[in-house]
């Protein structure tokens, strides 16, 4: 439906170049796989056992019901184990960039990161406090504040111990709501390490270990919380103290950016570390320089998928566009190198990239691609060496174009970097910088809920479409979304990611509430693991008082429509473990067990409070999301607010006493 996307295409037809849309047409996919029915974990395997085919109403002998591999392994276990390594591979691929982060962290802290500097000290200190580290040394009238550098090798040391631990608690769980962990504690499945519960997830679902569906989806929710409340809060934590705590800022979006008499260089994947130096280094007056003695205007540099998004919200860095971009962008013919980090990374890009001109350049040891790629490693002592390098190697590509140049003229202005301290602020009014004006409007009914629409673009469903779908059916209904990843570039293509949008898009409540604020009706939260800035603000909300006392509680839900990403299913699965009711579209990998579906979709609920479904109708899972969000605020007894409660100074006093009584079980 991007109209970008359509021209592309119909140049890739025109040119012979095969794109994921085409090989979408031609392959169907695997009818067993899909449901999670086929177990392939030894080599006595594969083994399927999808469910048996019956019609409606039919009743199946006890055999046929009974499915199992040749282990004897039963289609739950079957089914259980798959979906447990989605989660693994999901939290690995986070708690591994987490990781790069937390050592980059720890060699600037040292002074041995080139280029890279501790950029927000207010944030540096709060994390310090979660993790107990000293800001003050000596004592009584003797204390002093302790150097940020001592501050940070302190940190740097006990955050990276988090990977490692093999026993205790990860630190950031006391973030969560008392409940929460009340819930979490009980149920053991509290992480210890951001390593230890990939490891043992993985172990358990080895051949001949763990073959009861709930204790393995148990361990997967165990692995799940230590990249939510884990791994990516630490990613996010520690880039925002290196980069810059994002606060609102302007960008512009999809692939009209690209600019014909510049150089372009488009960066894709994740990890922000290498984009952040090749930011700095494509505005040194040499280098622009450099490109203008090749014919060149200047150097335009634009981001694709979550390191777009990371560069976005930080600099205002244009985003070319989301996952299914990303092929369209080569077929530009303006892109002279593609600088491609960990994951997204498609593998036919160096295919594509050869039918133009563009350079595809590795910089990431775990992500080769192969074929006529360049591959110049990143290592973080050296980094704006090598940001020069690759900024170079565009620079001296850019003279090799040879394809008419068809740059689509579509980019859309929009408003980014709303992260949990952004909207605390913003929301919070200037005298109590708090969600208690969210929570005020959430009370009085102008916003009826909050809904996270996260995720992927997929080529087996309309790129975007879905995303779309459901955003304006919850805007419509006054519900405010907050956003991150691909979905939140659907967003901002279709124009959802400004102020403007809420007068044209939103129920009159939230309108009102946008307006005032001047705020988009739909935040975007940043890349994918900024969801853990997510959970923070559904945090905030339970803290600051008057919608219960855990997120459960909260008229809230999270959704990803256009999934396909194994870290999207880490990602579902840790929100479900923090409360909230989460819907996914396009297929549901556990089709293959309906006991197994049943344990995720409702028995789930009554351990966590949140629950997992499937609705791959767009419009319908607005309407679930908005049913759900009805019944939570049924449950708080605010169901009638739709009719605008005006809060008198009395209510507003219970309002207070409750958020002071909430912080205090807290402490
Ligand atoms: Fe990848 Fe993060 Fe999915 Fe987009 S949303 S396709 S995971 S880039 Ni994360």
């Amino acid at each position: 439906m991007d109209q970008a996307a359509q021209e592309l295409l119909a140049r890739a037809r025109a040119e012979g170049v095969e794109t994921i849309f085409d090989r979408a047409e031609k392959m169907k996919p695997c009818p067993i796989g899909i449901e999670g029915a086929c177990c392939r974990i030894c080599a006595q395997g594969p083994c399927r056992v999808p469910p048996p085919k019956k019609k409606p109403g039919e009743e199946l002998p006890e055999e046929k019901k009974q499915r199992m591999g040749l282990c004897g392994a039963t289609a739950e276990t079957i089914v259980a184990r798959n979906f447990a390594r989605m989660v693994a591979c999901g939290t690995s691929s986070h708690n591994d960039h987490s990781r790069g982060v937390a050592k980059l962290f720890k060699e600037v802290a040292h002074g041995r990161a080139q280029g890279y500097q501790i950029k927000d000290v207010t944030k540096l200190k709060q994390v310090a406090k979660d993790f107990g580290v000293a800001l003050t040394e000596g004592e009584g009238e003797e204390a002093r504040p302790r150097s940020v550098t001592a501050i940070a090798q302190e940190l740097a040391d006990k955050v990276l111990a988090e990977f490692g631990q093999q026993d205790g608690e990860l630190t950031y769980i006391k973030r969560a709501p008392k409940k929460r962990q009340e819930i979490w504690r009980k149920e053991g499945v509290v992480p210890r390490g951001c390593d230890i519960e990939v490891v043992e997830l993985m172990h358990r679902t080895h051949m001949g270990v763990d073959q009861d569906y709930k204790n393995i989806m148990k361990q997967a929710t165990r692995c799940a919380l230590s990249d939510g409340w884990g791994g990516s809060m630490i990613s996010t934590d520690l880039q925002d103290i290196l980069f810059g705590c994002p606060v609102p800022v302007a960008g512009e979006i999809n692939l009209g950016v690209l600019k014909e008499d510049h150089v372009n260089i488009i960066i894709h994947g994740h990890e922000p570390l290498l984009p952040e130096m090749i930011a700095v280094v494509v505005q040194e007056p040499e280098m622009i320089q450099y490109a203008q003695s090749k014919g060149a205007k200047g150097i335009q540099l634009a981001g694709m998928c979550c390191s777009a998004n990371e560069i976005l919200m930080r600099h205002g860095i244009p985003c070319a566009g989301n996952y299914l971009h990303q092929e369209l962008g080569i077929i530009t013919g303006a892109v002279d190198a593609m600088v491609v980090d960990v994951q997204c990374e498609m593998q036919s890009l160096a295919n594509v990239a050869k039918c133009y001109h563009t350079k595809l350049i590795t910089t990431d040891p775990r992500a080769r691609i192969e074929g006529e790629t360049l591959h110049i490693p990143f290592d973080e002592h050296h980094a704006l060496d090598i940001a020069r390098q690759v900024v170079r190697e565009a620079i001296d590509n850019f003279p090799n174009r040879r394809a008419p140049v068809m740059i689509p003229k579509a980019s859309t202005p929009t408003i980014v970097g709303f992260s949990y301290e952004t909207i605390r602020y913003l929301l919070g009014g200037s005298i109590r910088g708090s969600y208690y004006t969210l929570n005020d409007n959430i009370i009085g009914g102008r916003v009826r809920g909050v809904c996270g629409v996260v995720g992927c673009n997929n080529c087996r469903t309309t790129q975007d479409s879905a995303h779309l779908t459901v955003i304006k059916e919850l805007l419509k209904n006054d519900v405010i979304v907050l956003s991150t990843g691909c979905a939140a570039m659907a967003a901002g293509k279709a124009g959802l990611l400004t102020p403007e949008a809420a007068s044209q898009y939103c129920g009159p409540g939230l309108a009102e509430v946008c307006e005032t604020v001047g705020i988009p009706p739909v935040l975007h939260m940043g890349a994918c693991v900024d969801n853990s800035r997510i959970l923070m603000a559904a945090t905030a909300c339970v803290k600051a008082g008057g919608l219960g006392t855990d997120i459960s509680d909260l008229p809230a839900a999270g959704c990803a429509p256009e999934w396909m990403s194994e870290k999207a299913i880490a990602i579902g699965q840790y929100f479900v473990a923090s409360g909230v009711y989460v819907l996914f579209g396009v297929t549901w990998p556990t089709t293959g067990s309906e006991i197994l579906t049943e344990y995720l979709f409702k028995g789930m609920e009554e351990i966590y409070g949140g629950k997992w479904d499937f609705e791959p109708d767009p419009e319908r899972m607005a309407q679930k999301i908005l049913a759900h969000i009805d019944l939570k605020r049924k449950a708080l007894g605010i169901d009638k607010a739709r009719e605008r409660v005006l809060f008198d100074m009395e209510m507003r006093r219970k309002l207070e006493a409750e958020a002071a009584a909430a912080e205090a079980a807290e402490v």
